[in-house]
């Protein structure tokens, strides 16, 4: 390797074919930032236009999960050591995962915890948070729960920064993790509020919001800009502003189309 090698950062998640969320938000944001970006794909999600936008589901087999990341860890031995996890979608997608990261040591874990997708029948669903929770989240040492995922990751209410404040405590607590708790659009005020704490440090990032409109993608986006500036060593705080900040921009520069909702663009910052 050279002292120009870049990071890498390897991404399990699913795609989702309108190029807004998911891995294909995962992959550009790792270029943007400098790094060199890797998927395996966990699931194939295509909104539905016929029926509402809703999500089409349909998960990659367990077996071919494991190859991809057999592939990835094998070639990548010694050098890969920077891991997000976005959706999973099922208990045996978890499973296969959870069986892979144990194969090698990690220095960041970033845990982008997706609990719900639309379309997906609630029993199923339910059984895949309990599976993330008692196979993933004991793996993390960043998680990035949305108000919602740190409404049921905490099991307190959030409705104002306090609360956020406190789910961000609690999730640590239970996680061992670096908590990045996004209030987002859904708190109330000018600000769009996130908490960071880690145990040590808890500091609220607040910048105004662009609309009041959640945008596709800027969860991931933000959960993979975290896990680019850890690959290239930047500590965990610094992650999580330089993050916002990158976040903040894709949002400004947002991709309309003919679906309900904007598509974040990562190349934001450069425009
Ligand atoms: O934003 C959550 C998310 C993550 N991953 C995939 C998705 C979505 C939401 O649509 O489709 C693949």
């Amino acid at each position: 390797m050279t002292s120009s090698t870049p990071a890498i950062a390897l991404s399990i998640a699913g795609s989702e074919a309108t190029g807004g969320a998911g891995a294909q938000a995962d992959l550009k944001t790792f270029e943007e930032l400098g790094t060199f970006g890797i998927i395996a794909l966990t699931c194939i999600v295509s909104f539905d236009p016929k029926n509402d936008w809703g999500h089409r589901f349909v998960p990659v087999a367990p077996q071919v999960i494991a190859d991809q990341l057999e592939a990835t860890q094998t070639a990548y031995a010694g050098s890969l050591d920077t891991v997000k996890l976005g959706m999973m979608g099922t208990p045996d997608t978890i499973a296969t995962v959870a069986a892979a990261l144990s194969n090698q040591e990690w220095k960041n874990v970033v845990l982008d915890p997706v609990l719900i997708c639309k379309g997906q029948e609630p029993g199923a669903a339910l059984d895949t948070d309990q599976a993330l929770q008692a196979q993933l989240l004991p793996k993390a040492t960043f998680v990035t729960p949305n108000h919602f995922e740190a409404e049921v990751l905490s099991g307190i209410e959030i409705t104002t920064v306090e609360d956020l404040k406190e789910a961000a405590r609690i999730i640590h607590e239970k996680s061992g993790a670096a908590v990045l708790a996004k209030g987002g659009v859904r708190l109330e005020g000018p600000d769009a509020v996130d908490v960071f704490f880690d145990g040590e440090t808890l500091e609220v990032l607040a910048t105004p919001k662009v609309g009041e409109v959640a945008v596709s993608g800027a969860g991931c986006s933000l959960a993979a800009a975290v896990t680019a500036e850890l690959a290239k060593g930047v500590a965990p705080l610094e992650a999580a502003r330089n993050a916002k900040a990158f976040v903040t921009e894709a949002i400004k520069h947002r991709v309309s189309s003919a679906a309900p909702f904007d598509a974040v663009y990562q190349g934001g910052t450069r425009v």
